[in-house]
């Protein structure tokens, strides 16, 4: 009896390291324990969706939406009914059952299906994962394959970034984006508001902001090492009102979103500086910079209206986005009229500062501070980590890993974001004929497989790893459409390795799971590229 009891124990364990049995369900991300089996369940336009008590019918309401895209079929949807009537689905929160902050149980039998969320968002969760069950496509009858899926996620930062100063995209479609990020359990959109190219928030405190920094006189089309460069000869521009992105938070809170709002200092200010040249070093005059790349004409330090300028312009920030944290940039910032400037330099005296890195990290700090009074939590790019780290502050590590273990050995919080892993601004193929990128090469594999705990943290430091996120800069996303090729399908290994638990990642049953999301793809207006590269050693 011994010796068998510890048979069972050993299968039991074993099973249980083992997340997924049975055969595989086309979900994405990979939820921690799926098991597929047992009759369906059929979809019908008399299927009720009831929701159960502490549940707003938000979740309820998208799915139906989604329903009827996908199947065109209309499900009734039932406020509270009670569990044990007719069949249909059920949702319902409890907290005791599924343990996971976001987690949820999904149980998809021949009359019934259930899911469990242990909050509002582990429900939604839940929807997510069954709206993948369906079959894309017309007919009176969709059938949902019985399963039992247990899901929670190994990140509570879930992250995707947006530039939108490069290039901007109408809010209808800043929408799509929401609804698809949601779909794959994403749950922060970084929002890239400012640039050397334009400034995309309106500040009521200052409307040249609107008028001025909104606006590129002419675009360069072209790589650098593709000279010589072209112009589009193009008026390039626009911003969002804040009515807009007041909406967009909204939307997005709906589908258990963050929107992240980014305003750059000290560098990457040059549309700002067009619309108010005394803040910068030299008085201007300036432009909205009409090629990509780093600019020497930064926020002037010494200046004491650079830092209730944009005080002001947080004040606003800070009343539309409800969230916890605030991004200020803190990347590329050249030092050069920095140090040349007396302002500058005289500030540097004043404060008892070693170098423009100190002053760097002075400015950061003050910003940092000004952040806290507000109740909100500064994230920078980690340069912010370039002459002692503001406290409090969380890194998002870009240039590479080492900011991230740096900042997660000091004891801050860290989003993993190293560009040569997760930038979709990189080629996703080799095809010498493929369309014009940032340069780089990150293939769907290669993001798939990015780890993004490191290897060198202790268990305890690597608790300060928060998450991940892949980051879009639209320099050579001028459309739309070329947006959506260089997002999808990458976007949905970003969403595995953010969500799924850690260990071996199977590629190839990656690449099938992500075969079937295609259609599925489709029914949210989303085309993806077809020409990626399936890489794979
Ligand atoms: C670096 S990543 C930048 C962006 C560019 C990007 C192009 C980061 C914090 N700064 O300004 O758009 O490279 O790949």
């Amino acid at each position: 009896t011994t010796v068998l009891c510890l048979v069972l124990l050993c299968i039991w364990q074993a099973a249980k390291a083992q997340p997924n049995l049975g055969p595989p369900l086309p979900i994405i991300p990979q939820p921690v324990r799926a098991r597929a089996g047992g009759a369906p369940f059929v979809l019908t336009s008399r299927t009720a969706v009831h929701t159960g008590p502490g549940l707003t019918p938000s979740a309820a309401a998208r799915f139906r939406q989604y329903v009827c895209t996908v199947g065109h079929l209309t499900l009734s949807l039932q406020p509270r009914a009670a569990t044990g009537a007719a069949g249909g689905i059920y949702l319902q929160l409890d907290s005791q059952a599924v343990t996971h902050p976001e987690g949820y149980r999904l149980v998809v039998a021949p009359g019934r299906i259930t899911v469990t969320g242990h909050d509002e968002a582990g429900v939604f969760y839940g929807l997510q994962s069954l709206s993948q069950l369906l079959p894309a496509g017309t007919g009176s009858a969709l059938r949902v394959p019985g399963c039992v899926v247990e899901d929670y996620p190994r990140f509570g930062y879930r992250g995707m970034h947006l530039d939108v100063s490069r290039h901007m995209f109408p809010v209808p479609v800043l929408k799509k984006w929401l609804d698809v990020l949601a779909f794959y359990k994403i749950n922060t959109l970084h929002w890239h508001l400012t640039d050397d190219q334009g400034w995309r928030l309106e500040i009521k405190k200052y409307p040249r902001l609107q008028i001025v920094a909104a606006y590129r006189a002419e675009t360069l089309i072209g790589h650098k090492k593709e000279l010589p460069h072209r112009f589009d000869g193009q008026r390039y521009g626009g911003y969002y009102t804040q009515a807009e992105a007041r909406e967009l938070v909204r939307y997005a809170a709906e589908r258990h979103i963050t929107v992240i709002p980014e305003i750059e200092m000290p560098g990457h200010a040059l549309a700002a500086l067009s619309a108010y040249p005394a803040l910068g070093c030299t008085g201007g005059p300036y432009q909205a910079a009409t090629f990509w790349g780093v600019f020497d004409d930064v926020y002037c330090a010494g200046n004491e209206d650079t830092f209730t300028f944009l005080a002001d312009v947080l004040d606003e920030v800070v009343a539309i986005f409800p969230g916890r944290y605030v991004h200020i940039g803190g990347d590329e910032c050249p030092k050069t009229r920095w140090k040349v400037c007396p302002k500058c330099q005289a500030r540097i005296k004043a404060e008892h500062l070693k170098d423009e890195h100190e002053l760097q990290s002075y400015f950061i700090q003050r910003m940092g501070r000004y952040l806290a009074t507000k109740n909100k939590q500064l994230l920078g790019w980690d340069e912010i980590l370039e002459g002692g780290l503001s406290p409090g502050a969380t890194v998002m590590s870009w240039t590479g890993e080492q900011g991230g273990i740096e900042a997660a050995r000091l004891g801050h919080s860290v989003v993993m974001t190293p560009e040569k892993e997760v930038y979709l601004d990189y080629y996703q193929s080799l095809n010498p004929r493929d369309s014009l990128a940032a340069g780089g090469y990150t293939p769907l594999r290669k993001l798939y497989r990015y780890e993004p705990v490191p290897a060198v943290l202790t268990a305890a430091q690597a608790r300060y790893v928060r998450g991940v996120q892949a980051n879009v800069w639209t320099e050579y996303m001028p459309t739309p459409r070329k947006l959506e090729y260089m997002v999808f399908p990458r976007l949905l290994a970003l969403a595995e390795i953010a969500w799924s638990p850690r260990g071996p990642r199977n590629y190839s049953g990656f690449l099938a799971r992500v075969r079937t999301h295609d259609p599925l793809l489709g029914a949210l207006g989303v085309v993806p590229a077809r020409n990626y590269d399936e890489v794979t050693d």
